[in-house]
């Protein structure tokens, strides 16, 4: 075997927020890659708009920076455990890792995920201490944590002895040990290029192994990945193999390799190194591509399976076609098909409904950034409430679990119990810092997460963490019976009025403004006792001649409560349905008309007593 030790691998795998673009930031600035006058700002791999918007990464990216004459390839990766497919997708490219804790939070449920699996790959993990800037920072204590779960995962007695590397990442500096005075981010590379091994490469015939995928107008699509056999150039001949065993012909159009935010043209790139290729108009992520000469597959990529589903439907509102640029069966069904490319551990089925597809994913994060990202481009359509993915496993059905951790006060500890409770958690692990801090863990079927975390806020008025992971598939532990209100569901076709909506707030909350156009069965507020109201939130008052001291003095709303995409998911029930537009997210009954949905109630009556 040989190594080439002109080239660096490494993934940056983290939980979510630990700082791991701004450590890519902070890489990126030092070594220069960007002109002096050049104003690059922060998080600056994070390009989606979205990523920004959202502040999370959302896609795994590639990036270059050259120290003392090495390169090191670095892959961004999400930490968000929705989007854990990607760290699963990318991580094979490397052969070390960067696992970022955060020197206050220490190690949380998907920095555990995410060493997992950079163990079973074999990368050799340099741990990063990050955000010692910070005032409360427990350096020593998170450094304990961090080792009893290489402890928990190591499957051989080398991964124990690991490199630390202390960081502020913000500051752009990193020491060696803790309390040293740092100055740039130099003790990080050092280690890197120490610690890190050199990728190992095979001669003989090209082959690589296509891990992302990209597409550039004039380009068209760039396939990226790592070279694990030989050498490729411009215009050489290659086979992809894909998943269904086909083999196609190609010729290489660019061969381009990463630096900084860039990718460079090359006239040859070799094994060891991460290049993107163009030329290859069928490639898919998981393909082999090789020399004809000698075509043999790579293990294929694989990602977690989802866990949870919504159905996609055409739009069927009174309001469908009058918002977006593509409203139809055909284009939506392209649309979420075309996704299946990039999005590994999504899967998207046809079904008994022409017009519906179901669309399955990691969580309801994930599905929700589909769909933020489908009405950009301009898609209407319209989602149903998440549910848990079940399935039948020797005759038994089985449903998805996971473990739910939440830091947060002691006060709150009682009505989040409560609420649990109902959602079947069971409580594994309760430990108090002695200050009111509280720390808790419980167990917990996916379809009792649906909807939680919307009321965890509220229940614990922001002042509490929660993260997920996923555990595995146990016995279907029984229905939970919803804990939601009942909707107000405008009676009629028409504009709200402030009178009408001031009704309304006679009976709850409501989500919408005076003016809104709103049509029947679409749900413009929340009432305050179980059973769903129709309410007519267009009507006016009643004109009279006879002027009273008080009647004319105009109505005073209280503001609206206005969900957003993700709270409307999480609050709708399975009668309901999310109306998703470029312009709107409107909520609504299944069935529009109050008479449908008597009808509905009564028959479901009578099929239970039958
Ligand atoms: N004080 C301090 N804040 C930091 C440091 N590193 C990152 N942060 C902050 O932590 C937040 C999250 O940083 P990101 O770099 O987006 O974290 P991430 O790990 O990439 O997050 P995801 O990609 O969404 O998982 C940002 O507000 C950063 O400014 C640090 O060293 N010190
Ligand atoms: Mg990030």
């Amino acid at each position: 075997m040989n190594y080439r030790s002109d080239i660096r691998n490494i993934a940056i795998i983290a939980h979510v927020d630990h700082g791991k673009t701004t450590l890519v930031d902070a890489m990126l600035k030092q070594s220069r890659v960007f002109r002096d006058n050049q104003k690059v700002g922060e998080l600056i791999m994070d390009q989606g708009d979205l990523e920004r918007e959202k502040g999370i990464t959302i896609m795994a990216k590639n990036t270059a920076v050259v120290y003392r004459g090495v390169k090191i390839n670095i892959i961004d990766t999400p930490g968000h455990a929705d989007f854990s497919g990607e760290v699963e997708r990318v991580i094979s490219m490397a052969d070390g890792c960067l696992l970022l804790v955060d020197s206050i939070e220490g190690p949380m449920p998907q920095t555990k995920f995410v060493l997992r699996k950079a163990l079973e790959k074999s990368l050799r993990p340099i741990v990063v201490i990050n955000k010692i800037d910070r005032q409360n920072s427990r350096i020593a204590e998170v450094l304990k944590l961090t080792e009893d779960l290489f402890l928990e995962l190591a499957t051989s007695a080398d991964q124990l002895d690991f490199p630390v590397v202390y960081t502020s990442a913000t500051e752009g500096t990193a020491v060696s040990e803790p309390g040293m005075k740092g100055k740039d981010i130099t003790p990080l590379f050092e280690c890197i290029l120490e610690k890190v091994p050199p990728p190992q490469i095979e001669s003989g015939p090209f082959q690589m192994l296509v891990s992302n995928l990209d597409y550039e107008s004039h380009k068209g699509k760039i396939a990226i990945g790592r070279i694990w056999r030989g050498k490729v150039a411009p215009h050489d001949q290659v086979v992809n193999m894909s998943a269904d065993g086909s083999i196609t012909l190609y010729a290489i159009g660019e061969v381009l390799t990463y630096l900084g935010l860039k990718r460079l043209e090359v006239a040859e790139a070799e094994a060891g190194d991460i290049v993107a290729v163009t030329g290859l108009e069928k490639v898919s992520i998981g393909d082999t591509i090789a020399s004809p000469e000698r075509p043999e597959a790579l293990p294929r990529i694989e990602v977690g399976e989802p866990t949870v589903e919504m159905a996609f439907g055409v739009n069927t509102s009174p309001f469908a076609g009058r918002e977006a640029y593509f409203s139809t069966t055909r284009q939506l069904r392209a649309r979420l098909y075309k996704e299946l490319e990039t999005n590994l551990s999504l899967r998207v089925q046809d079904t008994d409904s022409p017009d519906t597809f179901l669309v399955k994913g990691r969580g309801e994060l994930h599905l929700a950034i589909l769909i933020e990202t489908m009405r950009r481009e301009s898609y209407e359509f319209e989602v149903s409430k998440p549910e848990a993915i079940t399935k039948v496993v020797d005759g038994k059905l089985m449903e998805p679990v996971e473990t739910l951790t939440i830091d947060t006060r002691d006060e709150y500890i009682g009505a989040l119990t409560e609420m649990l409770g109902k959602r079947q958690a069971q409580l594994t692990d309760m430990r108090n810092d002695g200050h009111d801090n509280v720390h808790l863990e419980f167990h917990i079927p996916t379809k009792g997460l649906i909807g939680f975390r919307g009321a965890f806020l509220t229940a614990t008025r922001g002042e509490g963490i929660m993260n997920t992971a996923f555990l595995g598939y146990e016995a279907w532990h029984g229905d939970i019976a919803s804990t939601r209100n009942g909707a107000l569901v405008a009676s009629e076709q028409g504009i709200a009025v402030a009178y009408g909506l001031n009704n309304a707030q006679g009976r709850g909350l409501t989500f919408i403004e005076p003016s809104t156009p709103v049509y029947e069965g679409m749900m413009v507020g929340l009432n305050s006792r179980s059973q769903d109201i129709a309410i007519n939130v267009c009507k006016e008052k009643k004109k009279t001649n006879v002027r009273s001291s008080t009647s004319d003095i105009a109505v005073k709303l209280t503001p609206p409560v206005k969900l957003s995409l993700e709270q409307a998911i999480d609050f709708i029930n399975k009668d309901e349905l999310v109306e998703v537009t470029p312009e709107n997210i409107r909520l609504r009954k299944k069935l529009l008309t109050q008479a449908q949905r008597l009808r509905d109630i009564s028959s479901a009556r009578r099929s239970i007593k039958a």
